[in-house]
């Protein structure tokens, strides 16, 4: 649909599941909402639809085309443009059969109603300004999350939280941009409005908070898919035992036969609010030049990707085989050259050692002597058996604490890859500023540059965004919302 056009449609969808259920919803906003309802639905409470008042509820009947008694309902009012979409609406609870659904739908677009495509009354509430472009899109997350974090992180952009920010933003670069313009206008006479000091200090302020919500999106990815969470080690150590033992569901193969694992296993698992995704991996063996027809070459492309996704992954657990103290050096050896921001040690199968106090004193012997890694890392060591279930409790609530003040750290934090990406665009536009400002470019070779970074901040509220990509954003809607 055009944005251009204008929006004088009435438009009707279920905004319930398509399915049967208990009762229904079906929704309707456009100018006629009213008028289109009125035609449909009798209450004696409410002889005259139109004349009706927002946020009232009748009970009543619907009737079909033909007059044939369609069912029993409760239809709520809405007047513009204090509505979701800030046009007139209704709202009818059905009862849910896909028969009446269907019939009231097909009866609504024969009395001047039509189908309103996916997002079109998240579209119109944008349009109407009820919310801004990344509130609207917000409302699709929304609708998608499935665990408490990213519940919050979309309620937060809703409620506007995001967008304040942008807004404090746009505002400090329109204050630097205006500075600047006044500067052109008076180009002859050699005045000088920006201190450009002052300036330099600006952009530089504006970089740092751009800098901060752009780093925010590793993590904000991470609570819509799950905390990445590689689970490595050198074969048989009890990698698939420890996935299974966490999920609670025999999810990967173990069997005692080295290499078991061949590709990597994933499933995510909510705790505590947090999704985790795990990830399983094939065993770390050093495999040199082998024949591409040969097991050994399949074995080599399974740790090859083992090796992407520990690199890749937020937490990476390394799990040890306690019962063989020998394998310690090479088990740190493999991932002494990852940079992962976590790593927790898992010393697996401590149901086969006497003594866990020695064994733990040895590992950390080890630990000492040969693990090389980033000082960033903030490590942990846990004594595990897997098949057992022991210390399964202890790993997920170390991994707790060490992703959730990641969290709290963040008050604002990115979720959406539009929005990163306008946002990395404004900040390399606000480094070309900054270069011109050192290398004492004229102001008016770096206003270009300056209205580049506004026309990507302002592209992530809406105030500037081509109708093809309003499309493509509400599309990504469902039916109905
Ligand atoms: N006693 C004991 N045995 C375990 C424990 N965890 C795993 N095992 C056994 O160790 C063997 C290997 O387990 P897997 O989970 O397949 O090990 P893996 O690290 O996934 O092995 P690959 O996929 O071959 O790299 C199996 O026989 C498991 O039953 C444990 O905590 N205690
Ligand atoms: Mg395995």
């Amino acid at each position: 649909m055009s944005t251009t056009e204008p929006l004088i449609t009435t438009i009707c969808a279920p905004a319930t599941p398509h399915g049967v259920g208990a009762l229904a919803l079906i929704r309707m906003s456009g100018p006629q909402a009213l008028e289109v309802a009125g035609r449909v639905f009798r209450s004696a409470a409410c002889p005259d639809l139109t004349q009706s008042e927002g946020y009232r509820t009748y009970f009543g009947h619907v009737r079909d085309s033909s007059g044939e008694l369609l069912d029993e309902v409760l239809l709520s009012v809405f007047r513009a443009p204090h509505s979701y979409t800030g046009e007139d609406s209704v709202e009818i609870s059905c009862h849910g059969s896909l028969y009446i659904q269907d019939a009231l739908l097909r009866t609504l677009v024969e009395n001047g109603a039509v189908l309103a495509g996916p997002g079109e009354f998240s579209q119109r509430a944008f349009m109407n300004g009820k919310m801004d472009l990344a509130q609207a899109e917000a409302v699709a997350d929304l609708i998608a999350s499935e665990n408490r974090t990213s519940h919050k992180l979309a309620m937060d952009q809703m409620r506007g939280v995001f967008s304040q920010e942008l807004s404090a933003l746009r505002s400090r670069l329109l204050e630097l941009a205006s500075l600047m313009e006044l500067e052109l206008d008076f180009s002859d006479e050699n005045v000088e409005f920006a201190d450009k000091k002052e300036l330099r200090s600006l952009v530089e302020s504006l970089l740092e908070s751009i800098g901060k919500l752009c780093d925010s999106f590793s993590m904000g990815n991470a609570m819509k898919k799950g905390v990445p969470v590689a689970i490595a080690g050198l074969v048989n150590s009890g990698k698939s035992t420890l996935l299974n033992a966490l999920l609670g569901e025999e999810k990967a193969l173990v069997t005692p036969v080295a290499g078991t694992t061949r590709d990597t296993i994933e499933d995510v698992l909510v705790v505590d609010g947090i999704p985790f995704r795990f990830i399983d991996t094939a065993g770390l063996r050093h495999i040199g030049e082998v024949d591409e027809m040969s097991q050994e070459h399949i074995e080599k492309l399974g740790v090859k990707r083992s090796l992407e996704t520990i690199r890749s992954a937020a937490v990476l657990m390394l799990v040890l085989d306690a019962s063989r103290p020998e394998t310690y050096t090479e088990s740190l050896q493999s991932v002494a050259s990852f940079n992962n921001e976590h790593i927790l040690f898992i010393i697996n199968k401590i149901d086969l050692v006497c003594n866990i106090d020695v064994i733990l004193a040895g590992f950390m012997n080890t630990l000492c002597n040969t693990f090389v890694t980033s000082s960033k890392s903030n490590t942990s060591v846990l004594p595990v058996s897997a098949a057992k279930n022991i210390g399964i409790e202890d790993i997920k609530n170390t991994l707790v604490a060490k992703i959730r003040p990641d969290l709290d750290r963040n008050a604002i934090i990115l979720t959406n890859l539009r929005h990163y990406q306008e946002l990395r665009a404004a900040g390399e536009a606000l480094q070309r500023v900054r270069e011109g400002l050192d290398a004492r470019l004229s102001t008016d070779l770096l206003t270009p540059d300056l209205r580049q970074a506004l026309h990507h901040i302002g592209s992530i509220t809406g105030e500037i965004t081509p109708d093809d990509i309003l499309g493509e954003i509400f599309g990504r809607f469902c039916i109905g919302k």
